[in-house]
């Protein structure tokens, strides 16, 4: 049965400028998106932080490159996107959705240089057996850094190509990848197509921009989708709302 990996972003189901304020109407959508997928498939979601861990993630001095070694301040990072990860398995459940949280603090780790290690067992084995695993952007720990913060980007990357999925669909507040004149670009196959409009390069986007994720994105064996919320029912019936990016 095909795979999809689904990302919310944090900036969709949260009122970005509120602290730890769910945004319902946005939940809700994003929730019926997930819905009508495990109908005809298997689906791993995982959502960003919104104005639950960025907010106490800058109040604790963590970042993707700071770690920090204060139990107290991890805990109130991770806590806050808990409790984010709740409304989101509550607003599956009330849709008759089978989904259990997967909270990457307790997974996975990053390496010294970064790069993440996840193991995949618990989200594998509750593929098998039915349910929808719900993963989250979090703190997580990092050797010779104390705790980091890891992103739900990188845990898309991870999952889907250590799961072998067949589709990815990142949803954000932006409705693609724009070029210079702010246009949708409607398919990426090399960073060179969109390498004028993301800067040329990635060296300038040290904490995961754009470019960043377009590289990433480019190397894995799936198509992914990145589109807003106004394409979330396209991206469900199989079509390509936004930009795709295909690696060859
Ligand atoms: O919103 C960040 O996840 P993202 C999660 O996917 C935290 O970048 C804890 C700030």
């Amino acid at each position: 049965m095909s795979l999809v990996v689904l990302k919310l972003g944090g900036s969709v189901v949260t009122d970005k400028d509120e602290p730890e304020t769910v945004d319902e109407a946005g939940l809700a959508a994003a929730a019926d998106a997930v819905a009508a997928l495990a109908e005809s498939g298997r689906v791993v979601v995982v959502h960003g932080g919104g104005s639950f861990g960025h907010h106490h993630a800058a109040e604790h001095g963590v970042s993707s490159e700071s770690g920090s070694d204060d139990a107290r301040g991890v805990r109130a990072i991770h806590d806050a996107m808990k409790r984010l990860n709740d409304a989101v398995l509550d607003a599956l459940a009330d849709r008759g959705v089978a989904a259990l949280p997967v909270h990457p603090l307790s997974a996975g780790a990053r390496e010294a240089d970064g790069s993440l290690s996840l193991p995949l067992a618990a989200t594998e084995t509750m593929l098998d057996e039915g349910f929808v695993p719900v993963l989250h952007g979090d703190v997580i720990a990092h050797a010779g850094k104390g705790a980091t913060i890891v992103s739900g980007d990188d845990l898309v990357v991870s999952l889907a190509s250590g799961l072998g999925a067949d589709r990815v669909g990142l949803c954000s507040t932006v409705p693609g990848v724009l070029d210079a004149d702010g246009d949708v670009i409607p398919e990426i196959t090399a960073f060179a197509d969109a390498a004028d409009a993301l800067g040329g390069s990635d060296s300038t986007d040290v904490t995961g921009g754009m470019a960043a994720k377009v590289r990433k994105l480019l190397a894995l064996g799936a198509p992914a989708h990145v589109f807003g919320p106004e394409g979330l029912s396209a991206f469900v019936a199989g079509e390509s709302p936004g930009t795709v990016i295909r690696g060859e």
